[in-house]
């Protein structure tokens, strides 16, 4: 009792006293995200800048672009489906998410895991030309013309541009991600309390590496990069709509399988 006397402990005076963390939790929380999103991540910085001028031939252009809709679609989905296994391993790995029943977890990855693709994007980006990796070269959004969805393409750059603009970590990538995925405003889940014990625990995360660098600023501009990322997906999905109505065959029989899960 003497020594509470003599150091009198005011919990408002210590940020993480809110919160049932010690310092070094938060930082093997931070470390194993971005363990988890550098074995996910399939392209290093290093490996993706050197790979910066391949770009796609004139007639390489022309082949994509000379592609059926549908053909091109499906050819797309496969390039996502393979991206977004990634992210569902990315999540695996995320302290917390395998204790979320098997319904929410899938729930989270229904709305999150394209978003997660989305943010990972910029990693894959060049601003100097606008182009983005896909297909072993870098591609401007002439490349997927024969989509037939224009406006989804232009708002996908623009995003990826933006989110280069951040000039991000990829400890801070790795932290955002994780953020992105674990989000209670998800429609149909069944224990949003416990998804929101997992949520402030990465939250907690992300701004204590911004703190550590000195970027306590960036938290806000994350937020709002976060509503843009709303729009991208639910932009998507009416395209996939779109898409389903026309080709109903090729939606049905040729996409992959967990592209259909996802987002059908
Ligand atoms: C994102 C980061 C991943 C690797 C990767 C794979 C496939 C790429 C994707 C990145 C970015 C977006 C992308 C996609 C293939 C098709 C898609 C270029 C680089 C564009 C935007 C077309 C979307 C078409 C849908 C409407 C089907 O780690």
């Amino acid at each position: 009792h003497d020594l509470m006397a003599i150091h009198p402990y005011n919990p408002l005076e210590d940020p993480y006293s809110l919160y049932p963390h010690s310092l070094r939790n938060i930082d093997e929380l931070c470390a194993s995200i971005v363990r988890s999103h550098r074995e996910t991540s399939q392209y290093r910085v290093e490996e993706l800048q050197a790979l910066r001028w391949k770009l796609f031939s004139r007639e390489e252009i022309q082949a994509y672009q000379s592609k059926s809709v549908d053909e091109m679609w499906q050819h797309c989905a496969v390039r996502l489906t393979d991206a977004v296994q990634y992210v569902v391993e990315f999540a695996k790995h995320i302290p917390g998410f395998r204790m979320l029943s098997q319904n929410d977890q899938i729930a989270l990855l229904k709305t999150g895991s394209m978003e997660v693709v989305l943010v990972r994007m910029s990693r894959f980006f060049n601003t100097e030309n606008n182009t983005v990796f896909f297909d072993g070269k870098f591609a401007g959004g002439e490349v997927f013309k024969s989509l037939a969805c224009g406006d989804l393409i232009t708002a996908v750059f623009d995003f990826a541009h933006g989110m280069c603009a951040l000039k991000l970590t990829e400890h801070q990538i790795a932290l955002f991600s994780a953020l992105v995925l674990i989000n209670t405003d998800r429609p149909s889940l069944e224990d949003r309390s416990r998804v929101q014990r997992v949520q402030r625990s990465v939250e907690l995360g992300l701004t204590h590496i911004l703190r550590r660098d000195n970027q306590e600023s960036l938290m806000h501009k994350l937020y709002q990069r976060m509503a843009v990322l709303r729009s991208l997906c639910s932009l998507h999905m009416e395209k996939l709509r779109w898409f389903s109505q026309r080709y109903p065959l090729t939606a049905h029989s040729l996409f992959p399988p967990l592209y259909k899960e996802l987002f059908a």
